[in-house]
């Protein structure tokens, strides 16, 4: 169906939040719901999507990076962006796709910049060297209680330890939540808060609403959809 629409053209869209607030399963959900209506769709995540950023994944979420400290650390989830970038975000956009991806830049500058982790100043520089340009089109804050959001992780998880975020304290959370919002609050075009306290059926019309907003369907294209 190339030109119909205009869903047609290569987007960006990133899924951020604190732990269990549901931003696979939506991403998921909104990759069925865009399946036959966008060129093709990438789903993807952070750390990881690529094969060396994977690795780097597995070693800093066994907490073996910690040691690094916060800029270590933050280097880190850096360098296996930047590989994500080369190799699967870019190229994609390229094609025209719609790269769905579980975290991005914001977690960075949320997670690594928390408890007295780095400097926001420092974070914001290390992100434009990184992204180099690159920037979502639509960003989702998928805000819960860290309360409710752990325990689902927890009850997900079942007998499986924590790993390097997840065994930190509400105290932790409460405070990566704050700068979620604080992220919406100042990029306000770009981002979306959702509640996602909400059932998941409640949440993923929320989200396909926000981007049937953003980037408006024909009617007759729109009614296939309602
Ligand atoms: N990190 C960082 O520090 N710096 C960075 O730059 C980046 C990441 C990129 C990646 O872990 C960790 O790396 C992350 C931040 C750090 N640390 N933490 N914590 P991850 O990707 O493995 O973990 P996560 O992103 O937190 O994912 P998660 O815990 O799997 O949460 P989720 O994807 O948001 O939730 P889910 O898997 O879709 O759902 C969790 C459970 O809740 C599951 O059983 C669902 O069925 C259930 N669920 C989902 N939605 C609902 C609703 N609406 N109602 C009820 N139950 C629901």
């Amino acid at each position: 169906m190339p030109g119909e629409g205009l869903l047609h053209n290569g987007r960006f869209i990133t899924f951020e939040g604190g732990e269990g607030a549901g931003k696979s399963t939506q991403i998921r959900r909104l990759a069925s719901a865009l399946r036959g209506h966008a060129r093709e769709i990438v789903v993807t995540r952070e750390p990881g999507g690529t094969p060396l950023a994977e690795k780097l994944r597995g070693f800093i979420l066994a907490g073996k990076a910690r040691d690094f400290g916060p800029f270590g650390e933050a280097l880190l989830f850096s360098a296996a962006r930047i590989d994500h970038i080369d190799r699967i975000i870019r190229p994609a956009l390229a094609r025209g796709a719609f790269v769905l991806c579980d975290r991005f830049a914001d977690s960075t500058r949320a997670y690594q910049g928390a408890r007295g982790g780095m400097d926001a100043g420092m974070l914001l520089a290390m992100e434009r060297v990184t992204l180099a340009g690159l920037r979502p089109d639509l960003t989702f804050i998928l805000d819960i209680a860290p309360e409710t959001g752990m325990a689902r992780a927890h009850a997900r998880r079942g007998a499986a330890g924590a790993d390097r975020f997840e065994a930190e304290g509400l105290a932790f959370h409460a405070e990566l939540r704050a700068k979620f919002l604080d992220i919406a609050r100042e990029e306000p075009e770009r981002c979306r808060v959702i509640d996602a306290s909400r059932p998941e059926a409640e949440v993923a019309r929320a989200i396909l609403a926000a981007c049937l907003e953003k980037w408006p369907l024909p009617e007759a294209e729109e009614k296939k959809w309602a």
